[in-house]
Formats: structure tokens, C-alpha cells, sequence
């Protein structure tokens, strides 16, 4: 019999790689996408099936986790064996300034679609992921964090995931459904968000190097996180529904690593040395040696990384290191590309698009421009 899987948040990072994969395994792919008035299907055009084929396996259900009615009915369309609740108002610093939106969407979008599966009488049959996130420990307690890590969220988005994280284990324990958390640590591919650091940076400084921006603006380029890439941890929210009894488990690298180091890498991949200078609002980093033709635009002495406080957040997240012992004891799962790889890897694809908009530029046409800085 072929599975059926519902996800939301399939137009993200994790859902167009989670997407993939199921395909691959023999899923049916259900995927929930908001309407927007600009096309928002980007990352997953290229496994759309036209709807009119015979047994086509990915269908797209126009939904929203704010809206109960419609998220109940296609519950009852697709009657999943798995659902992957990935969606959410994903982004750290935006949940400060939206946060009655983040808690409707992270928190309450998770109740009521492990309501919708209990008010179906799909309890016993639908297995329940829920993207939990490394920012539940905000503060860290202990260090590695683990599974039994006391959680302390630092913004309203890590504390409308805490309500997720406690609402998926207590329809566990309540109703007996299989349904669990992966606490994720941060995870990043050439899909990533353009506003999350990893991708501002690999972009921006390819922007930079063929001209196309001035300067890079950071935050607090001290935080240090536990990277990950996107593919090697969406192999595991499947394998997570795969077990005879449903668990919470960490999933993260074990290696940490500060924004500033990323930077550099980055900087590395496009044959620059770069060189921090200054304290705290004052630091810049400047190009010191060029290898190379990835970065015609630039020349030694110039600055490009500055840092700008409205990047800062109220409240930080200064360091997060996972352990991921108990996945890798229980799953056999261990990651497969690194930081540096997945770093490189996002680069080479930032310069690609930065190569082909400097082109356009050169002969006198529109590139895009984002207004977005994140
Ligand atoms: P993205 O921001 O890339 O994707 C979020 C998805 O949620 C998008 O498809 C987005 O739609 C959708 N979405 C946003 N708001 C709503 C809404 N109101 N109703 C329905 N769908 C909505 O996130 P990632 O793929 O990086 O992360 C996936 C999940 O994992 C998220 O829940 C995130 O919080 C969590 N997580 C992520 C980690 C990471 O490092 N990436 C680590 C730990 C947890 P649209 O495309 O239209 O914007
Ligand atoms: P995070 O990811 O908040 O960890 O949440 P992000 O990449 O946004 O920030 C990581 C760290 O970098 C610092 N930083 C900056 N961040 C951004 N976005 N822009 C900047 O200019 C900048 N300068 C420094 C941040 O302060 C932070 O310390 C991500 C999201 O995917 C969540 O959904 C997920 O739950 C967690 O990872 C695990």
C-alpha cells in the first residue's frame, strides 16, 4: 500500500528536501501551501506533477495553520499515515516584532492539527512529527544540550514552539498517538531563507565580490550555533515516525561554531581573506588578500562586513551545541556533510546567481534587489 504523507510548510527549506525524499521512498505527497500574491512554490516546482496525470504522488492543498476549518478538511481529504507539522512563522528576530501571529501559527497551528487528527478518528492510524527546535533551551542550562536538558525559550517564537513541544508529548501520553518531536538544531542548505545568517551571509558576500551590494551588516556575529545541512536532517523526521514507539530525540552536528568563523569561510570560498578589526558596533571586517577571479569587484583594504545594532536581538541566544547521542544509539543515524561542506556548497550556489545578475547588470538590464535584510 503506498503511504500517504501531509506536510505543511512544504514551500521551506524542510519541506521541499522532506518532500524529495518521501517521493523517492514511494510516498504520496501532500504538502499545505498558503496563498500569496507572488508565486511562493519555488522550491518545489521542479517535483510538481501536473494534477491531470493518472496517479500522480504530490498534490498541493491551498491551507493555513491559523485556520482550523480548512486545515480539518484536508485532514479528512488526504487521511495521512504521517503528518509533518514543519510549518511555521520560522524566523527568530521577526517573532519579536509579531508575536500574537508566531504563537497563533507555531503554537495553536500545532493543536489544531493533532485536534483535527483526534476529531477524525485518525488517532490510531496518523503518526504526528513536530519540528522542535534547538531554541527551546534559549538560555542554556547544561552544556551539550540533550533530550533532558531543562528548556528555557528566549523569544516568542521559542516560546510558542515550548507550547508545540509540550502539546505533541501530552496528546502522546493523553490519546496514545504515536506522535513525537525532533529538536533540531539549526540546519541550512542553498534552499535556506535568504534572512537567516548563514544564507545572509553566503549571499551577501557573493553579491559583494561580483559588485552587486556594498557591504554585509550584522549582528552579533559572537552567537555561536551547531550547523547542520537541511538534507541530512530531514532523513531523520522520516526515520523518527519509522519506530514501534514513538520518541523525542535531539538531531544536531556536536560541533559549534561562531557566526564570525562562518564569515570567513564564506569569505575563504570566494578567495578572500578577511581580517575582524574593532569592538562590539565597531567591528568591520576588511579584505587583506584576494586568490583568484570569484570576486572581481573587490580589491585589498576594503571593507566588508560591517555591524548594525538593529540586527541585535531583545533577547539572544548567545550559544547552542546539541547531543545527539541518543539518535545516533537508537537510529544509527550520524550526519554526512559538514558545516564547512554545506558552507561551501551554498557559496558556490550564491555566486552562480551573483555571476549571472552581474552579466544582466553589465549589459544594462534590472537585477532583482531585495528589500529584505533580515
Ligand atoms: P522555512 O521558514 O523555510 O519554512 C516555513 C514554512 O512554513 C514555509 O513553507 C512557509 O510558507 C510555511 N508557513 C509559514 N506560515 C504559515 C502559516 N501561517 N500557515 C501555513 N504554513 C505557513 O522553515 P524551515 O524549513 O527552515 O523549518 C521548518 C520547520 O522546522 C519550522 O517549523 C521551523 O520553525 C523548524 N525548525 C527549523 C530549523 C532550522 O534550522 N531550519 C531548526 C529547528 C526547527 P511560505 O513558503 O509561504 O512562507
Ligand atoms: P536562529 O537562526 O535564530 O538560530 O533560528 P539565524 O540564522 O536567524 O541566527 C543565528 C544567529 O546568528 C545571529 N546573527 C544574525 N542572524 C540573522 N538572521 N541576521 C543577522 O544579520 C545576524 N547577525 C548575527 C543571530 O543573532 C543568532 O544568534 C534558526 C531558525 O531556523 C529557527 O526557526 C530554528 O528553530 C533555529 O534556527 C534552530
Amino acid at each position: 500500500m503506498t503511504k500517504r504523507a501531509l506536510i505543511t510548510g512544504i514551500t521551506g527549506q524542510d519541506g521541499s528536501y522532506l518532500a524529495e525524499f518521501l517521493l523517492e521512498k514511494g510516498y504520496e505527497v501532500h504538502g499545505i501551501k498558503r496563498r500569496a500574491s507572488l508565486f511562493n512554490t519555488q522550491r518545489v516546482d521542479h517535483i510538481y506533477e501536473d494534477p491531470h496525470v493518472d496517479h500522480a504522488r504530490f498534490r498541493l492543498h491551498y491551507g493555513d495553520l491559523s485556520d482550523t476549518s480548512n486545515l480539518t478538511r484536508i485532514m479528512r481529504e488526504v487521511e495521512p499515515d504521517e503528518v509533518y507539522n514543519l510549518g511555521a512563522q520560522s524566523h527568530v528576530a521577526v517573532s519579536f516584532e509579531a508575536p500574537e501571529y508566531t504563537a497563533d501559527v507555531d503554537a495553536i497551528g500545532t493543536l489544531r492539527l493533532l485536534e483535527a487528527i483526534r476529531f477524525l478518528g485518525l488517532e490510531k492510524k496518523t503518526r504526528f512529527y513536530q519540528a522542535s527546535t534547538s531554541e527551546l533551551y534559549g538560555l542554556v542550562q547544561e552544556i551539550p544540550q540533550r533530550e533532558t536538558t531543562p528548556f528555557h525559550p528566549r523569544s516568542p517564537y521559542a516560546v510558542a514552539k515550548l507550547y508545540s513541544y509540550w502539546i505533541t508529548v501530552n496528546y502522546r501520553e493523553a490519546y496514545g498517538m504515536y506522535a513525537c518531536n525532533g529538536i533540531l538544531f539549526n540546519h541550512e542548505s542553498p534552499r535556506r531563507g535568504e534572512t537567516f545568517v548563514t544564507r545572509k551571509i553566503t549571499r551577501g558576500l557573493a553579491n559583494i565580490a561580483q559588485g552587486l551590494e556594498p557591504c554585509l551588516y550584522m549582528g552579533n556575529i559572537d552567537a555561536l550555533r551547531d550547523w547542520g545541512h537541511a538534507k541530512d536532517y530531514v532523513r531523520m523526521q522520516w526515520m523518527m515516525l519509522q519506530q514501534d514507539v514513538a520518541e523525542d530525540f535531539v538531531i544536531a552536528t556536536g560541533v559549534q561554531y561562531s557566526v564570525r568563523e562562518f564569515i570567513t569561510w564564506a569569505a575563504e570560498e570566494l578567495g578572500l581573506t578577511l581580517e575582524f578589526s574593532g569592538q562590539g558596533v565597531d567591528e568591520i571586517a576588511t579584505v587583506t588578500a584576494i586568490e583568484g577571479d570569484r570576486a572581481p569587484a573587490l580589491k585589498v583594504g576594503d571593507v566588508v562586513m560591517r555591524i548594525d545594532p538593529r540586527y541585535f536581538r531583545p533577547a539572544e541566544v548567545e550559544t547552542l551545541l546539541g547531543d545527539p547521542s541518543k539518535a545516533k544509539q537508537k537510529l544509527g543515524w550520524t550526519p554526512e556533510i559538514t558545516a564547512r561542506q554545506m558552507c561551501a556548497e551554498m557559496v558556490a550556489e550564491d555566486l552562480r546567481t551573483a555571476r549571472r545578475h552581474a552579466l544582466l547588470k553589465a549589459h544594462g538590464m534590472d537585477v532583482p534587489v531585495s528589500t529584505e535584510k533580515g
